[in-house]
């Protein structure tokens, strides 16, 4: 019997930096009616959703920053969102800052039962941008100032998702383009990935260029990507628009294992995207093309681990015969 999950992505449109929290909330609980109206059992929010994206705003003291964080949930302003949730039967995914007891900050993501009580929770790993202020760059990009690398691992955890059991996991924005990330999931039988990003349209780095129309192609490449050769689904979604001049794009998709997009986001704007995901259909590359038991060679696979930068590779000289050479 199929096991259908009736997902649902809720892209967000732009949060200015002025935007109140309460703001943000009471926008992403008229999507949950909808998604809930749409026959959606879970609804897929952006990362950093309850605020702008504000790692592009520098602040010399790093403590500036905590009005971006928050330090419990619900707490009053994001408890609307799990009252819907209750009310409407409806699990959500969240992305947004967390600031610890202990006073760590983390880009962090959570998957929350209708119930209220949180499934899942994610720290992002791969924490794209730099520390200090960046002269180079026309926007700042201060991830790796205000956050701390992830401590949770990757973990994915069979749960109730909607109807279904699901093996769930979670990645956030960056994340989605590193192989690495998928296949750690991968290797646990994830079923369905929740992922949300702000990309800006542009590549801001200062330091060549990128041509505009390839930002949104990698974005799907890499999910498409990572949705086939773990053979699981994933909702991939955007904030959008433009934050105080500055671009995000859309785009949000819901992919299958085959790697083929079931739904995509056309405006900049809050819009909701819905697609029935039979869980079942993780079988077919799990079992065949993709059964990592039968045909992944780990102990060819030393450098992944044992290695983070890429090392140049020896130089071939004519007459020179290398062991590994073609005989
Ligand atoms: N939020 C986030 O991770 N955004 C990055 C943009 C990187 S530009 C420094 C992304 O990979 O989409």
């Amino acid at each position: 019997m199929a096991r259908v999950l009736t997902l649902a992505a809720a892209q967000l449109g732009p949060i200015q930096k002025a935007e109140p929290r309460e703001e943000a909330v009471g926008r992403m609980v008229r999507l949950m009616e909808r998604a809930h109206r749409r026959g959606a059992e879970a609804v897929v929010f952006p990362e950093l959703a309850l605020t702008t994206f504000f790692p592009r705003w520098y602040e010399e003291d790093v403590t500036a920053a905590d009005r971006w964080f928050e330090t419990a949930l619900p707490s009053p302003a994001t408890a609307p969102l799990f009252e819907a949730a209750k009310r409407l039967g409806l699990g959500f995914h969240l992305g947004h800052a967390e600031k610890t007891p202990d006073g760590r900050r983390f880009n962090t993501a959570v998957y929350v039962h209708p119930s209220g009580e949180v499934v899942l929770k994610y720290r992002k790993v791969h924490l794209p941008g730099h520390a200090e202020y960046d002269p180079l760059r026309t926007v700042q990009h201060l991830e790796k100032r205000f956050f701390e690398v992830g401590d949770l691992g990757f973990p994915v955890v069979r749960a109730p998702v909607g109807g279904q059991q699901a093996n769930l996991g979670l990645l956030i924005c960056n994340d989605r383009r590193w192989p690495e990330a998928w296949r750690v999931l991968g290797l646990q039988q994830v079923e369905l990935v929740m992922l949300g990003y702000n990309t800006p349209s542009l590549n801001m780095d200062g330091r060549g260029f990128e041509a505009h129309h390839l930002r949104v192609f990698h974005s799907h490449l890499s999910v498409q990507a990572g949705c086939y050769q773990n053979a699981c689904f994933a909702a991939s979604v955007a904030k959008a628009g433009t934050e105080d001049g500055h671009e995000l794009f859309g785009h949000s998709i819901i992919v299958n294992p085959q790697g083929e997009i079931m739904a995509q986001a056309t405006s900049w704007d809050d819009e909701l995207i819905v697609a029935d995901c039979d869980l079942d259909m993780c079988r077919l590359g799990r079992e065949t093309i993709f059964d990592f038991a039968r045909h992944r060679r780990p102990e060819h696979y030393g450098r992944i681990t044992a290695q983070a930068g890429s090392e140049a590779p020896p130089v071939w000289a004519p007459g020179e015969r290398r062991r590994d050479a073609a005989e």
